[in-house]
């Protein structure tokens, strides 16, 4: 395939088209009809990862996931054994909210001659992970500190740093299932203040959730636990996402 994953996503930004990603955890795969719907529910990307996976069938998944569908196939891994030259793409992750040397650089070391000798859309994303009103398995693992949901100007200089230190991309997560999803405001003050693309999840589980975090300056919306408790959520955010 084609490296095109990023310029699609720069393309569809300079239109000011939002898109759409569905979150497939690989442990919980086998029992998801998420693919089938996704196919004609206006899912732009289908990310794939888990902060900790316990079945062992990342590689199975994504083969399977090729054979199912056409929507670019990105992995947002969890760690660096999370990584498959089957996929189309990957979020190379570099956690600038936290200050653990490993996430921001030692893991991304170890990757790199693998991810070189793949054929990997590769994706340079500053990931920042923003307080959603309960302890996430991501902050557990990564063991990082979120920033505080209220302190958007932390966010604002974070996503900033980001951006001037050549990262391409934006993901500001409030980790899956958060209580509550990044506020409008914190969004607005990040994206008005990037001009790169601004991936925004957690706690997103309303189409309503999905067009405000649009309307605030979102590029791409992902959405994970509520499509797994609720598949046909796909088709109504998928449309919300592309009504705007
Ligand atoms: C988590 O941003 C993703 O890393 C998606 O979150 O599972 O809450 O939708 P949800």
């Amino acid at each position: 395939m084609q490296k095109t994953i990023f310029s699609s996503i720069l393309k569809s930004k300079a239109l000011r088209k939002k898109q759409f990603a569905v979150l497939i955890d690989p442990d919980k795969f086998e029992s998801s009809n998420a693919i089938e719907i996704s196919e004609t529910g206006g899912v732009d990307f289908i990310f794939v990862g888990g902060s900790i996976l316990t079945n062992g069938n990342f590689e199975e998944c994504i083969t399977s996931l090729k054979k199912k569908t056409k929507i670019p196939i990105i992995i947002f891994p969890g760690n660096n054994l999370q990584i498959s030259k089957n996929a189309d793409g990957i979020l190379l992750l570099s956690l600038i909210s936290g200050r653990n040397p490993e996430l921001l650089i030692g893991k991304q070391v170890i990757a790199a001659p693998i991810l070189k000798a793949s054929n990997l859309d590769i994706l340079p994303t500053g990931y920042i992970l923003i307080d959603g009103g309960k302890p996430t398995a991501v902050s557990y693992m990564s063991n990082t500190n979120p920033i505080p949901f209220d302190k958007d100007d932390i966010a604002m200089c974070t996503a900033m740093a980001g951006e001037m230190l050549g990262l391409k991309l934006i993901y500001m997560d409030a980790g899956s299932g958060a209580l509550n999803a990044i506020s409008e405001k914190m969004i607005k003050k990040v994206s008005s203040n990037i001009s790169i693309p601004l991936i925004i999840g957690g706690g997103i589980n309303t189409p309503q959730k999905a067009i405000l975090a649009c309307k605030a300056g979102a590029d791409i919306i992902v959405v994970g636990n509520a499509i797994e408790k609720d598949s046909s959520l796909i088709k109504k955010i998928g449309k919300a996402v592309h009504s705007i």
